[in-house]
């Protein structure tokens, strides 16, 4: 008879790998679409999910990486809000030998055996695409080129490594400036908002927009529309993360180019966490493939993206 016969149906059900999963929050296209993708892999590899949501605090997700500890589940992932302040608590998950993946951000702990791996995306590469695609595209430009830039979440990987990259390209030539860089924590409101007071501080003299992620660069738009410029022709756009709102904006003429960052980390990290539970060794960084999407190509591609 197989082993499912002879045993009573709960113990079967104990041998589910409990996986805990903090998430930053639910700030953009990008995080909803993560979200999702963790989700319905987890329940597709029949791996239970505890899921918390840190609505973008710290604080919120060591309490969950705490409770996790104490529910003894098999392994913890999470997304780090920011990068630093992450060693007490993950000392906590190894005393309690609890492996722990790094998903999407990575932490700048030097102690790398606090955590077995850590998938996502080269966020100073997508820094470099967004350089490279501007100078590029401004390569006859004789005059200084003005641009404004909204990071995203202070202290997070993808805004320092973002501004790092972009910064790496255009400094090779100095007509291009940066004349404003200011937070707007990766949503559409504080993209829009940071844009207004862009706008009302320096308004034509703005040439370009930089903006980490695509939210932003939407909420920008229509900052840019109500103080009567044209989105994508008075003032070049660039945004990261090429989710459907960046495709629509773009097919509208709004948007001039998005460079790709995958949200869809979940049937890695399945995979991942059933490797880690067979005794399996992962390579300490798996690095997501991506590429850039300038409007030109926006309708033809529209109808393959997958969020
Ligand atoms: O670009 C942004 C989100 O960490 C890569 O977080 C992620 C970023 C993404 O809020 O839209």
């Amino acid at each position: 008879a197989s082993l499912a016969a002879l045993l009573p149906a709960t113990a079967l059900a104990q041998k589910k790998i409990v996986l805990g999963f903090s998430q930053v929050g639910a700030e953009s296209e990008w995080r909803t679409a993560n979200t999702e993708s963790i989700k319905a892999s987890a329940k597709d590899a029949g791996i239970e999910l505890k899921f918390s949501d840190a609505q973008q605090k710290q604080e919120n997700q060591i309490k969950a990486i705490r409770s996790f500890i104490a529910q003894k589940v098999d392994v913890i992932a999470f997304s780090p809000v920011v990068e630093s302040g992450w060693e007490t608590v993950l000392r906590e998950a190894k005393a309690a030998n609890i492996p722990v993946v790094l998903t999407d951000r990575s932490v700048n702990t030097k102690d790398d055996s606090l955590y077995v791996t850590f998938m996502g995306s080269d966020f100073v590469e997508e820094g470099r695409k967004a350089g490279r695609w501007l100078v590029d595209k401004m390569k006859d430009e004789k005059g200084e080129v003005n641009i404004v830039e909204l990071q995203g979440t202070v202290g997070s990987a993808p805004a320092i490594d973002r501004k790092k990259g972009f910064e790496e390209i255009i400094k090779a030539d100095p007509k291009f400036k940066i004349i404003r860089s200011q937070t707007g924590d990766f949503t559409r409101a504080k993209g829009k908002e940071v844009m207004e007071a862009f706008l009302k501080a320096d308004g034509k003299k703005i040439n370009v927009l930089y903006a980490h992620n695509d939210d932003m660069a939407i909420g920008a738009i229509q900052a840019i529309e109500e103080a009567g410029l044209k989105p994508a022709k008075d003032i070049t756009i660039i945004s990261v993360d090429a989710v459907k709102g960046a495709f629509e904006a773009m097919i509208a003429g709004k948007l001039n180019v998005s460079v790709e960052c995958s949200p869809l980390l979940g049937p890695q990290l399945m995979s991942a966490v059933k490797d880690i539970k067979a005794g399996k060794t992962l390579p300490k960084r798996i690095v997501t493939e991506e590429t850039i999407f300038p409007m030109e190509v926006a309708a033809k591609e529209f109808p393959k993206r997958k969020y």
